[in-house]
Protein backbone atom coordinates (compact mmCIF):
# COMPACT_ATOMS: atom_id res chain seq x y z
CA UNK A 1 0.00 0.00 0.00
CA UNK A 2 1.41 2.93 -1.30
CA UNK A 3 2.58 5.08 2.53
CA UNK A 4 -0.08 7.63 3.11
CA UNK A 5 0.93 10.50 5.52
CA UNK A 6 -0.99 12.09 7.95
CA UNK A 7 -0.73 15.18 5.80
CA UNK A 8 -1.99 13.56 2.69
CA UNK A 9 -5.09 11.95 4.69
CA UNK A 10 -5.78 15.11 5.71
CA UNK A 11 -5.61 17.09 2.41
CA UNK A 12 -7.48 14.11 0.92
CA UNK A 13 -10.27 14.47 3.58
CA UNK A 14 -10.44 18.22 2.92
CA UNK A 15 -10.65 17.88 -0.47
CA UNK A 16 -12.71 14.71 -1.37
CA UNK A 17 -14.90 14.40 1.83
CA UNK A 18 -15.52 18.01 2.64
CA UNK A 19 -15.02 16.43 6.40
CA UNK A 20 -12.65 19.34 7.17
CA UNK A 21 -11.97 23.17 6.60
CA UNK A 22 -7.96 24.14 6.14
CA UNK A 23 -8.39 25.71 10.02
CA UNK A 24 -8.81 21.90 11.53
CA UNK A 25 -6.76 20.41 8.95
CA UNK A 26 -3.81 22.74 10.81
CA UNK A 27 -5.36 22.09 13.46
CA UNK A 28 -5.10 18.14 13.73
CA UNK A 29 -1.41 18.28 12.38
CA UNK A 30 -0.59 21.08 15.02
CA UNK A 31 -1.79 18.43 17.24
CA UNK A 32 -0.07 15.84 16.06
CA UNK A 33 3.59 17.80 15.60
CA UNK A 34 3.15 18.40 19.54
CA UNK A 35 2.29 14.82 20.39
CA UNK A 36 5.65 13.63 18.54
CA UNK A 37 7.42 16.39 20.45
CA UNK A 38 5.87 14.12 23.53
CA UNK A 39 6.75 11.37 22.61
CA UNK A 40 10.44 12.32 22.52
CA UNK A 41 10.19 13.61 25.78
CA UNK A 42 9.16 10.66 27.26
CA UNK A 43 11.40 8.54 25.45
CA UNK A 44 14.12 10.17 27.27
CA UNK A 45 12.98 8.67 30.54
CA UNK A 46 15.33 8.99 33.52
CA UNK A 47 18.03 10.81 30.60
CA UNK A 48 15.89 13.59 30.22
CA UNK A 49 15.55 14.20 33.67
CA UNK A 50 11.71 14.61 32.97
CA UNK A 51 10.75 11.51 35.36
CA UNK A 52 9.05 12.47 38.89
CA UNK A 53 6.96 15.00 40.24
CA UNK A 54 6.89 18.64 39.12
CA UNK A 55 5.98 19.43 43.06
CA UNK A 56 2.82 21.07 42.37
CA UNK A 57 -0.81 20.06 42.20
CA UNK A 58 -3.81 20.18 39.54
CA UNK A 59 -7.05 21.24 39.78
CA UNK A 60 -8.16 17.70 40.20
CA UNK A 61 -6.18 17.95 43.44
CA UNK A 62 -3.56 15.77 41.77
CA UNK A 63 0.26 15.41 42.04
CA UNK A 64 1.52 16.59 38.63
CA UNK A 65 4.33 14.79 37.30
CA UNK A 66 6.93 17.05 34.90
CA UNK A 67 5.68 15.21 31.56
CA UNK A 68 1.64 16.58 32.21
CA UNK A 69 3.47 20.28 32.59
CA UNK A 70 5.77 19.83 30.10
CA UNK A 71 3.04 18.24 27.62
CA UNK A 72 0.75 20.65 28.71
CA UNK A 73 3.59 23.21 27.47
CA UNK A 74 4.01 21.54 24.53
CA UNK A 75 0.42 21.42 23.21
CA UNK A 76 -0.32 25.11 24.17
CA UNK A 77 2.59 26.48 22.40
CA UNK A 78 2.13 24.03 19.17
CA UNK A 79 -1.64 26.04 19.09
CA UNK A 80 -1.22 29.18 19.68
CA UNK A 81 -0.22 31.15 17.10
CA UNK A 82 -2.00 29.17 13.60
CA UNK A 83 -5.26 31.32 14.23
CA UNK A 84 -7.13 27.92 14.47
CA UNK A 85 -8.47 28.15 17.71
CA UNK A 86 -10.85 30.39 20.30
CA UNK A 87 -9.29 28.86 22.84
CA UNK A 88 -7.93 25.83 24.66
CA UNK A 89 -8.81 24.31 27.83
CA UNK A 90 -6.82 21.24 29.59
CA UNK A 91 -6.89 18.60 32.61
CA UNK A 92 -3.81 20.16 33.76
CA UNK A 93 -5.48 23.53 33.37
CA UNK A 94 -7.92 25.57 36.33
CA UNK A 95 -9.54 27.42 33.35
CA UNK A 96 -9.28 27.58 29.52
CA UNK A 97 -6.14 29.08 27.82
CA UNK A 98 -7.09 32.19 26.00
CA UNK A 99 -5.35 32.63 22.51
CA UNK A 100 -2.65 35.53 23.06
CA UNK A 101 -3.93 39.31 21.41
CA UNK A 102 -0.78 38.79 19.52
CA UNK A 103 -2.03 36.00 17.41
CA UNK A 104 -5.19 35.61 15.21
CA UNK A 105 -8.58 33.64 16.99
CA UNK A 106 -10.18 31.12 14.66
CA UNK A 107 -13.52 29.01 15.70
CA UNK A 108 -12.64 25.54 17.16
CA UNK A 109 -11.90 25.11 20.76
CA UNK A 110 -9.56 22.33 21.82
CA UNK A 111 -9.87 20.44 24.82
CA UNK A 112 -6.99 17.80 25.71
CA UNK A 113 -5.69 15.58 28.22
CA UNK A 114 -1.69 16.08 27.49
CA UNK A 115 -0.66 13.25 29.57
CA UNK A 116 -3.08 10.45 31.06
CA UNK A 117 -1.96 7.63 32.86
CA UNK A 118 1.05 9.78 33.96
CA UNK A 119 1.04 7.74 37.27
CA UNK A 120 2.76 5.23 34.78
CA UNK A 121 5.29 6.89 33.01
CA UNK A 122 7.97 6.32 35.95
CA UNK A 123 7.17 2.61 35.52
CA UNK A 124 7.79 2.81 31.96
CA UNK A 125 4.27 1.78 30.86
CA UNK A 126 2.07 3.07 27.85
CA UNK A 127 0.78 6.52 28.66
CA UNK A 128 -1.05 9.19 26.01
CA UNK A 129 -2.76 12.29 24.77
CA UNK A 130 -6.67 12.68 24.53
CA UNK A 131 -7.79 15.17 22.15
CA UNK A 132 -11.49 16.99 21.36
CA UNK A 133 -12.34 19.49 19.00
CA UNK A 134 -15.37 21.46 19.09
CA UNK A 135 -16.70 24.62 17.45
CA UNK A 136 -16.68 28.33 19.58
CA UNK A 137 -20.10 29.17 19.96
CA UNK A 138 -21.56 31.64 17.23
CA UNK A 139 -20.19 35.49 18.36
CA UNK A 140 -18.18 34.45 21.64
CA UNK A 141 -15.44 37.08 21.49
CA UNK A 142 -13.73 35.78 24.56
CA UNK A 143 -14.83 31.97 25.51
CA UNK A 144 -15.35 30.78 28.67
CA UNK A 145 -15.75 27.83 30.24
CA UNK A 146 -19.13 27.69 29.43
CA UNK A 147 -18.19 27.77 26.10
CA UNK A 148 -17.00 24.17 26.61
CA UNK A 149 -19.50 22.76 28.03
CA UNK A 150 -20.95 21.19 25.10
CA UNK A 151 -22.21 17.26 24.24
CA UNK A 152 -19.89 15.37 23.41
CA UNK A 153 -22.28 15.10 19.91
CA UNK A 154 -20.86 18.33 19.13
CA UNK A 155 -17.20 17.27 18.26
CA UNK A 156 -15.89 17.85 15.17
CA UNK A 157 -13.03 15.82 15.70
CA UNK A 158 -11.28 13.68 18.40
CA UNK A 159 -8.07 11.44 18.71
CA UNK A 160 -5.19 10.33 21.07
CA UNK A 161 -1.98 9.44 20.38
CA UNK A 162 -0.64 6.41 22.79
CA UNK A 163 3.70 6.49 23.71
CA UNK A 164 4.18 2.99 23.86
CA UNK A 165 6.24 0.18 22.04
CA UNK A 166 5.33 2.29 18.71
CA UNK A 167 4.04 5.78 19.06
CA UNK A 168 0.33 5.62 16.99
CA UNK A 169 -2.59 8.17 17.08
CA UNK A 170 -5.81 7.33 16.50
CA UNK A 171 -7.99 9.88 14.58
CA UNK A 172 -11.76 10.26 13.99
CA UNK A 173 -13.49 13.61 11.67
CA UNK A 174 -16.79 11.88 12.02
CA UNK A 175 -16.38 9.14 9.14
CA UNK A 176 -14.87 6.51 10.90
CA UNK A 177 -11.50 5.55 12.98
CA UNK A 178 -7.74 5.97 11.22
CA UNK A 179 -4.59 5.02 13.15
CA UNK A 180 -1.11 6.71 11.77
CA UNK A 181 2.20 5.26 13.36
CA UNK A 182 5.23 7.12 13.77
CA UNK A 183 7.91 6.59 11.66
CA UNK A 184 10.59 8.06 13.57
CA UNK A 185 13.38 8.33 10.92
CA UNK A 186 11.42 10.36 9.02
CA UNK A 187 9.62 11.71 11.76
CA UNK A 188 6.13 11.60 10.05
CA UNK A 189 2.75 9.98 11.20
CA UNK A 190 1.94 7.02 8.36
CA UNK A 191 -1.31 5.99 8.04
CA UNK A 192 -1.52 2.08 9.22
CA UNK A 193 -5.13 1.25 9.23
CA UNK A 194 -8.68 2.96 8.73
CA UNK A 195 -12.47 2.00 9.40
CA UNK A 196 -11.72 0.61 12.71
CA UNK A 197 -14.85 -2.05 14.04
CA UNK A 198 -14.76 -3.27 17.35
CA UNK A 199 -16.53 -6.39 17.19
CA UNK A 200 -20.09 -6.45 18.72
CA UNK A 201 -19.91 -8.79 21.15
CA UNK A 202 -16.69 -8.99 24.07
CA UNK A 203 -14.66 -11.69 25.49
CA UNK A 204 -12.63 -9.49 27.66
CA UNK A 205 -12.93 -6.82 29.80
CA UNK A 206 -10.87 -4.06 31.57
CA UNK A 207 -11.80 -2.80 35.08
CA UNK A 208 -10.08 -1.61 38.39
CA UNK A 209 -11.28 -4.88 40.12
CA UNK A 210 -9.71 -3.55 43.47
CA UNK A 211 -12.66 -1.54 43.86
CA UNK A 212 -14.90 -3.89 43.68
CA UNK A 213 -16.51 -3.42 46.85
CA UNK A 214 -17.50 -0.40 46.40
CA UNK A 215 -19.13 -0.90 43.20
CA UNK A 216 -22.97 -0.38 42.71
CA UNK A 217 -24.75 -3.93 43.59
CA UNK A 218 -25.63 -4.02 39.49
CA UNK A 219 -22.14 -3.79 38.65
CA UNK A 220 -20.70 -6.08 41.16
CA UNK A 221 -23.63 -8.41 39.66
CA UNK A 222 -22.39 -7.56 36.02
CA UNK A 223 -18.79 -8.51 37.08
CA UNK A 224 -19.60 -11.76 38.80
CA UNK A 225 -21.54 -12.86 36.01
CA UNK A 226 -18.04 -12.62 34.16
CA UNK A 227 -16.08 -14.01 37.09
CA UNK A 228 -18.25 -17.39 36.67
CA UNK A 229 -17.33 -17.77 33.62
CA UNK A 230 -18.93 -20.91 31.22
CA UNK A 231 -20.30 -22.23 34.29
CA UNK A 232 -22.36 -19.09 34.58
CA UNK A 233 -24.79 -17.29 33.78
CA UNK A 234 -22.70 -15.69 30.55
CA UNK A 235 -22.29 -19.20 29.67
CA UNK A 236 -18.38 -18.42 28.25
CA UNK A 237 -14.58 -17.12 29.72
CA UNK A 238 -13.59 -13.99 29.85
CA UNK A 239 -10.00 -12.73 29.89
CA UNK A 240 -9.68 -9.39 32.22
CA UNK A 241 -6.92 -6.70 31.60
CA UNK A 242 -6.02 -3.63 33.49
CA UNK A 243 -3.38 -1.27 32.16
CA UNK A 244 -4.65 2.41 34.55
CA UNK A 245 -3.72 3.94 31.38
CA UNK A 246 -7.19 4.87 29.75
CA UNK A 247 -5.65 5.22 26.27
CA UNK A 248 -3.74 2.07 26.20
CA UNK A 249 -7.06 0.11 27.62
CA UNK A 250 -9.01 1.89 25.30
CA UNK A 251 -6.54 1.25 22.10
CA UNK A 252 -6.83 -2.55 23.00
CA UNK A 253 -10.31 -2.23 22.74
CA UNK A 254 -10.36 -0.38 19.08
CA UNK A 255 -7.74 -2.86 17.86
CA UNK A 256 -8.62 -6.43 19.66
CA UNK A 257 -12.51 -5.76 21.12
CA UNK A 258 -13.71 -6.04 24.65
CA UNK A 259 -15.30 -3.49 26.93
CA UNK A 260 -13.61 -0.68 29.67
CA UNK A 261 -15.52 -0.16 32.94
CA UNK A 262 -14.35 2.86 35.52
CA UNK A 263 -17.83 2.39 37.51
CA UNK A 264 -19.14 4.96 39.77
CA UNK A 265 -18.08 3.60 43.15
CA UNK A 266 -19.09 4.89 46.93
CA UNK A 267 -15.54 6.42 47.03
CA UNK A 268 -15.97 8.44 44.37
CA UNK A 269 -19.85 8.75 43.83
CA UNK A 270 -20.18 12.73 45.28
CA UNK A 271 -17.71 13.75 42.77
CA UNK A 272 -19.30 12.13 40.13
CA UNK A 273 -16.87 9.05 39.08
CA UNK A 274 -13.17 9.07 37.96
CA UNK A 275 -12.57 9.87 34.17
CA UNK A 276 -13.33 13.16 33.28
CA UNK A 277 -16.26 14.18 30.81
CA UNK A 278 -14.59 16.64 28.53
CA UNK A 279 -11.41 15.33 27.54
CA UNK A 280 -11.37 11.46 28.42
CA UNK A 281 -14.73 10.23 28.43
CA UNK A 282 -16.14 12.18 25.42
CA UNK A 283 -13.10 11.84 22.37
CA UNK A 284 -12.88 8.17 23.56
CA UNK A 285 -16.81 7.99 23.05
CA UNK A 286 -16.78 9.51 19.93
CA UNK A 287 -14.01 7.33 19.19
CA UNK A 288 -15.24 3.96 20.06
CA UNK A 289 -19.16 4.98 18.44
CA UNK A 290 -17.26 5.52 15.18
CA UNK A 291 -15.45 2.15 15.10
CA UNK A 292 -19.02 0.47 15.89
CA UNK A 293 -18.80 0.46 19.40
CA UNK A 294 -21.03 1.93 22.29
CA UNK A 295 -19.83 4.57 25.33
CA UNK A 296 -22.21 5.09 28.20
CA UNK A 297 -22.13 6.17 31.65
CA UNK A 298 -23.76 2.70 32.34
CA UNK A 299 -27.09 3.87 31.87
CA UNK A 300 -26.77 6.74 28.99
CA UNK A 301 -25.09 7.60 26.27
CA UNK A 302 -22.01 9.71 27.01
CA UNK A 303 -22.53 11.46 23.72
CA UNK A 304 -25.72 13.37 24.76
CA UNK A 305 -24.47 14.54 28.39
CA UNK A 306 -25.20 17.80 28.51
CA UNK A 307 -21.49 19.25 30.54
CA UNK A 308 -21.97 21.10 33.52
CA UNK A 309 -18.11 22.07 34.26
CA UNK A 310 -15.06 21.71 32.88
CA UNK A 311 -13.65 19.04 35.09
CA UNK A 312 -16.91 17.28 35.57
CA UNK A 313 -16.29 13.31 35.62
CA UNK A 314 -18.37 10.66 34.57
CA UNK A 315 -18.69 6.71 35.17
CA UNK A 316 -17.62 5.16 31.87
CA UNK A 317 -18.53 1.95 30.35
CA UNK A 318 -17.09 1.18 26.74
CA UNK A 319 -15.93 -0.93 23.52
CA UNK A 320 -18.56 -3.75 22.30
CA UNK A 321 -21.99 -2.82 21.64
CA UNK A 322 -23.74 -5.88 22.98
CA UNK A 323 -21.30 -5.72 26.12
CA UNK A 324 -21.96 -1.91 26.61
CA UNK A 325 -25.85 -3.00 26.55
CA UNK A 326 -25.51 -5.59 28.81
CA UNK A 327 -24.55 -3.42 31.67
CA UNK A 328 -27.28 -1.52 31.14
CA UNK A 329 -29.94 -4.38 31.79
CA UNK A 330 -28.32 -5.53 34.74
CA UNK A 331 -29.16 -1.41 36.12
CA UNK A 332 -32.43 -1.94 34.64
CA UNK A 333 -33.09 -5.13 36.69
CA UNK A 334 -31.95 -3.91 39.78
P1 LIG B 1 -6.96 3.66 38.70
C1 LIG B 1 -5.17 7.58 34.73
O1 LIG B 1 -4.90 8.29 35.91
C2 LIG B 1 -6.67 7.51 34.57
O2 LIG B 1 -7.19 8.79 34.49
C3 LIG B 1 -7.01 6.69 33.33
O3 LIG B 1 -6.06 6.84 32.33
C4 LIG B 1 -7.07 5.27 33.84
O4 LIG B 1 -7.99 4.46 33.12
C5 LIG B 1 -7.55 5.45 35.28
O5 LIG B 1 -7.24 6.80 35.67
C6 LIG B 1 -6.84 4.49 36.21
O6 LIG B 1 -7.44 4.62 37.47
O7 LIG B 1 -7.98 3.94 39.79
O8 LIG B 1 -7.03 2.25 38.20
O9 LIG B 1 -5.57 4.11 39.02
Amino acid sequence: MARVSLSRYLIEQQREHGRIDADLRLLIEVVARACKRIAIAIGKGELGGVLGSAGSENVQGEVQKKLDVLSNEILLEANEWGGHLAAMASEEMDHPHPIPNRFPKGEYLLVFDPLDGSSNIDVNVSVGTIFSVLRCPEGTVDPTEEAFLQPGSKQVAAGYAVYGPTTLLALTLGDGVAIFTLDREQGSFVLTSENLSIPADASEFAINMSNQRHWEAPMQRYVADLLAGAEGPRGKNFNMRWVASMVADVHRILTRGGVFIYPIDARIAKQGGKLRLLYEANPMAFIVEQAGGAATTGTERILDLQPTSLHQRVPVVLGAKNEVAKVAEYYREA
